[in-house]
């Protein structure tokens, strides 16, 4: 979804996080490209302008050059403002015990006929209720036919409302639907090429006749900025609910979902995401931003930062926080407190993947094996003495047996932290600009333990 977009937006947070401290030309520079990017996606301009106002004020209120993890906290602040752009999500509601009538109106292949399919399907497996499609369509014969072939594929009620003469027949349909015992009633109407007026005149006398609960704009996202003209024209014509925006599997850029809410203030209630009937997702602006920052998933991503300041909080408390103030002095016993963060059993592999860019890096990586590696070393540092860890350089061929012995490890392994132990160090130095505030990224790089990504 969006990929384009999100590969932009990943990497240019990953790039800065590779410098550590942002400067006030870093963040202007982020923020021009910031724009460059959003306006490439075809985000509207007036959202664009917004976005990058905002985001520029946070980035001040928050003192983002003073802050001890600027990229964390400008991913956030570009994270919250995406989701305010894109609106509360609103959820679908049905009358209880009652008929809830839904219209679905749109241009010719937008997508209504398979998003009906797909709304009763959802209607039946998600909210336990019981759907019926009805074809209105009077400009395609073969539309109700279609209609009628995903009615039975996902077993819902059928009613076509299309007469022998290509009219609709409303008065029919109302007397069938009176006392019906469908709950919901998905309303497929016929779409033109483009917005004209004889086509919105229709639409208004349906909506007039029927009365639906909810009026829904099907909206291709391919079409990015025109699907925002589109919706703003139906809009002006009728009382629309809200949007589907459908094809957002597709190579879609973004910016019909980005720019959609703001500039029509109308909400979009779910995403299609592929031809099958189950492909339908309801909108979640969270996890919608989430996806496109790379973040895992959004709730996991807030839990687990959060998990890991309380736990470093706790280590600070037990006075056993990272001592070094410089590379050189990194030693294992500093190792050891960062293992002893996040080591509680398969915490590495979400806490990794739900990290910004996490998923990159978790490409190709076996977690268990992450896991595994992450209690061998811990053991392995836990077996060697104060000093030891403060001095790796002693441990010869018998200490380092005695070690393994004691973690139930092999020699090997020992050697093999030694060699990882030396490598970040390495690493350490070359983001020796990130040091310059005496801290070490609170979070081990993933390349230690066999990840991708930072090295
Ligand atoms: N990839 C993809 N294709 C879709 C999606 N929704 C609809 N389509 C395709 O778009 C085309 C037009 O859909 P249709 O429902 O007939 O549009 P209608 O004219 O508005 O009723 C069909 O080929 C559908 O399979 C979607 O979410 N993703
Ligand atoms: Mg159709």
């Amino acid at each position: 979804m969006f990929a384009d977009l999100s590969d932009k937006l990943v990497n240019m947070l990953n790039s800065l996080r590779k410098k550590g401290k942002l400067t006030k030309e870093d963040i202007d520079k982020f923020l021009k490209n910031l724009k460059m990017v959003l306006l490439a996606s075809d985000v509207g301009f007036d959202v664009v302008r917004v976005f990058i106002k905002d985001v520029r004020k946070k980035l001040e209120e928050a003192n983002i050059e003073k802050s001890i993890s600027p990229v964390d906290q400008l991913t956030k602040i570009v994270y919250d403002e995406m989701r305010e752009i894109l609106g509360q999500p609103v959820p679908l509601k049905l009358k209880p015990g009652k008929l809830t009538q839904i219209l679905l109106v749109g241009l010719q292949g937008s997508g209504k006929t398979t998003t009906a399919g797909k709304l009763a399907y959802y209607i039946k497996k998600k909210l336990r209720k019981s759907p019926i499609l009805v074809a209105a369509d009077t400009y395609r014969p073969a539309a109700a036919q279609q209609l009628r072939t995903l009615a039975n594929e996902v077993d819902a009620g059928f009613y076509s409302m299309v007469k022998e003469d290509g009219t609709l027949d409303i008065d029919g349909y109302k007397k069938f639907i009176r006392g019906t015992l469908y709950d919901v009633a998905i309303i497929d109407s016929a779409g033109r090429m483009h917005v004209d007026e004889e086509l919105m005149e229709e639409i208004k006398q349906l909506h007039e006749a029927l009365q639906p609960d909810y009026v829904f704009l099907v909206a291709d996202a391919m079409l990015g900025q025109e699907a925002v003209d589109i919706a703003d024209a139906f809009h002006k014509a009728l009382p629309i609910s809200g949007v589907i925006l459908t094809k957002v599997d597709g190579d879609t850029r973004g910016g019909a979902a980005l720019s959609l809410r703001y500039v029509t203030g109308v909400p979009i209630y779910f995403m299609g995401m592929g031809e099958k009937v189950d492909a339908l997702e309801p909108f979640d602006p969270d996890e919608i931003s989430a996806r496109i920052l790379d973040l895992g998933s959004a709730k996991a991503f807030m839990e687990r930062i959060k998990e890991l300041e309380k736990k470093l909080k706790e280590l600070e408390r037990k006075g056993k926080k990272v001592k070094a103030e410089k590379i050189e002095d990194f030693t294992l016993e500093d190792l050891l407190v960062q293992f002893e963060a996040i080591s509680d059993g398969d915490f590495v592999g979400g806490l990794l993947s739900s990290l910004p860019g996490g998923r990159q890096m978790m490409q190709g990586v076996d977690e268990e094996e992450m896991n595994t590696r992450l209690k061998h070393f811990k053991a392995i540092l836990q077996s060697m003495t104060p000093y030891e860890r403060k001095h790796p350089e002693v441990l010869d061929a018998s200490r380092k047996r005695r070690i393994a012995a004691g973690s139930g490890t092999s020699v090997q392994e020992v050697n093999q932290l030694l060699k990882q132990y030396k490598q970040m160090k390495k690493a350490m130095k070359t983001l020796s600009k990130m040091m310059k505030r005496g801290r070490f990224p609170s979070v081990i790089p993933p390349s230690f333990l066999g990840g991708g990504g930072i090295k």
